[in-house]
């Protein structure tokens, strides 16, 4: 899979070249290509905000360095392009795991205020959001979909690795333990030592179904 990165704050994604999507990419699993807006810009002292139309606080990122960037990276726009907003769909595990089998993404970050509409209306197949919450950019909630899709990408994680995580099954997940038995005076649960597979799969059930009951009765519905 191939994932390119619009921003204006390229230095930020240095976090995706550690741990799992870091191997992941030299493995060449994953491309991860970072490109920076700015470079798209025809103002001649590469500004690319200007204040908002209608007035009020802060800047808007102007269409014309975001539009030719797209279109750059994106030319016969073979890849699903998609804008980080908090107005936009909320991501969910389900929509992680669609978006694992496309071959190309484009990921718009906006920052300051946003982005002028008209490179949303122009460019952008879908609108995404990580949660009910305002961040200072889209840069962060990128990482988060470079993070979560990667793992659904072949050869990225072990196969048995997704089966019984959260949500997989609808459910929170079970809690884990390693080595010592006993550490602070809490135990690691008899059963997990029993070597009764049985047993063991149906503590972590009702473990799963209790967590999820008591924290998110929701996904129960
Ligand atoms: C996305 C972007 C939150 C999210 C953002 C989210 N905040 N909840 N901020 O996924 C336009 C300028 C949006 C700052 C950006």
């Amino acid at each position: 899979m191939k994932i390119t990165v619009l921003t204006l704050f390229p230095e930020m994604f240095s976090a995706l070249n550690a741990s799992i999507l870091g191997r992941a990419q030299r493995d060449n699993k994953v491309e991860i290509d970072v490109v920076d807006i700015r470079a798209y810009t025809e103002d001649k002292h590469l500004k690319c905000d200007d204040y908002p139309f209608g007035g009020g606080a802060g800047m808007v990122m102007m269409a014309q360095p975001v539009v030719n960037a797209i279109e750059a990276v994106d030319p016969g726009h073979g890849a699903k392009r998609i804008y980080l907003s908090p107005k936009g769909t909320p991501l969910s595990q389900e929509k992680v795991v669609a978006l694992g089998g496309e071959e190309s993404l484009v990921l718009l970050c906006g920052h300051y205020e946003g982005v002028d509409q008209r490179a949303i209306d122009l460019c952008i197949d879908e609108e995404i959001s990580i949660g009910d919450y305002v961040l200072t950019g889209g840069e962060l909630p990128a990482m988060v979909l470079c993070d979560c899709v990667a793992r659904y990408v072949d050869g990225v994680l072990s196969p048995a690795s997704l089966v019984d995580e959260s949500f997989s099954d609808g459910l929170l997940e079970y809690p884990h333990y390693t080595r010592p038995i006993s550490f602070r005076g809490l135990t690691v649960p008899e059963v997990l030592r029993s070597g009764n597979h049985a047993e063991i799969d149906k503590w972590r059930r009702e473990q799963a179904l209790a967590l999820t009951k008591a924290r998110r009765p929701d996904l129960l519905k």
